[in-house]
């Protein structure tokens, strides 16, 4: 049987490592990204005699990256090997988690929520109708408390069976119609050519104004129409009022 990859993602202080550490229990060892000195932990464990590896990666709130550690992380996720990304999300602040959560099913990316600080959540009162919420994300969410190691049986079978799976389901993303008409267009213009990223994540991210990607754009060799597109959009069109929009609608 082949090893099964899991990569741990979520905001900075939302349990991952805590989650890492339950997980992995003592065989884990540390070392570096290639090439940077962000730190990388990685480790195993066995479940059912299936062995699953896993990643603990740097905390992002986006996959706008804009440090090391965010590279490394956006990378990964993107290109990696992982077969499936636990999002780990801290239920006493879910709307500002639920962002990177988002952009990962935008992605296409095959991910199974830890609604992780469930304590916490109830503590406040803030109670949850987890089958809504899955059914919104279209991912399965599973309440977890780390140092516990609540939730970790429910969690690791979701994400096993996730990972078997060929591909994710994609929620219905709802964008502000002025920006989803923008997206529709640029993604039409960038299907089908040689991109690192899915084309409508590529649109997304061009309507948005994303500097890192826009860069990335420019250095590839697009057919001249596709360039003049990207460019034209951005003479056109105020940068600020759309990255609004397609966070905004994000959120609502
Ligand atoms: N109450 C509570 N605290 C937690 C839980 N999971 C993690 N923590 C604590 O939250 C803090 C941040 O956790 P950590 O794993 O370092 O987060 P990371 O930045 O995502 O790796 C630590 O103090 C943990 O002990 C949880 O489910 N409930
Ligand atoms: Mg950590």
């Amino acid at each position: 049987m082949k090893d099964i990859k899991i990569a741990l993602a979520g905001n900075p202080n939302s349990g991952k490592t805590t989650l890492f550490n339950f997980l992995t229990g003592a065989s884990q060892h540390v070392g570096n990204w290639p090439g940077v000195t962000v730190e990388k932990k990685e480790g195993s464990f066995t479940y059912e005699g299936q062995t699953v590896q896993v990643v603990d990666l740097p905390g992002i709130y986006s996959l706008g990256a804009f440090s090391q550690d965010e590279l490394v992380a956006r990378d990964y996720i993107m290109t990696g090997d992982a077969d499936v990304i636990i999002n780990v999300i801290d239920a006493s602040n879910i709307e500002r988690n639920l962002y990177l959560t988002a952009q990962l099913l935008e992605m296409g990316k095959k991910i199974v929520v830890a609604l992780n600080m469930a304590d916490e959540a109830e503590k406040r009162q803030i109670r949850f109708n987890i089958e809504k919420l899955s059914e919104l994300l279209a991912a399965p969410v599973i309440p977890t408390v780390a140092h516990k190691g609540q939730g970790k049986e429910d969690l690791i079978k979701a994400a096993l069976d996730m990972a078997q799976r060929s591909e994710a389901q994609t929620p219905p993303m709802i964008y502000k119609a002025s920006a989803a008409h923008h997206i529709g267009h640029m993604e039409e213009l960038l299907e089908g050519q040689d991109l690192p990223y899915p084309a409508k994540w590529t649109a997304v991210k061009v309507v948005e104004g994303d500097a890192s990607i826009l860069e990335t754009l420019q250095a590839l060799p697009l057919p001249a129409r596709v360039k003049e597109g990207i460019e034209n959009f951005h003479k056109y069109h105020s940068r600020d009022s759309f990255e609004l929009d397609v966070v905004d609608s994000r959120y609502s």
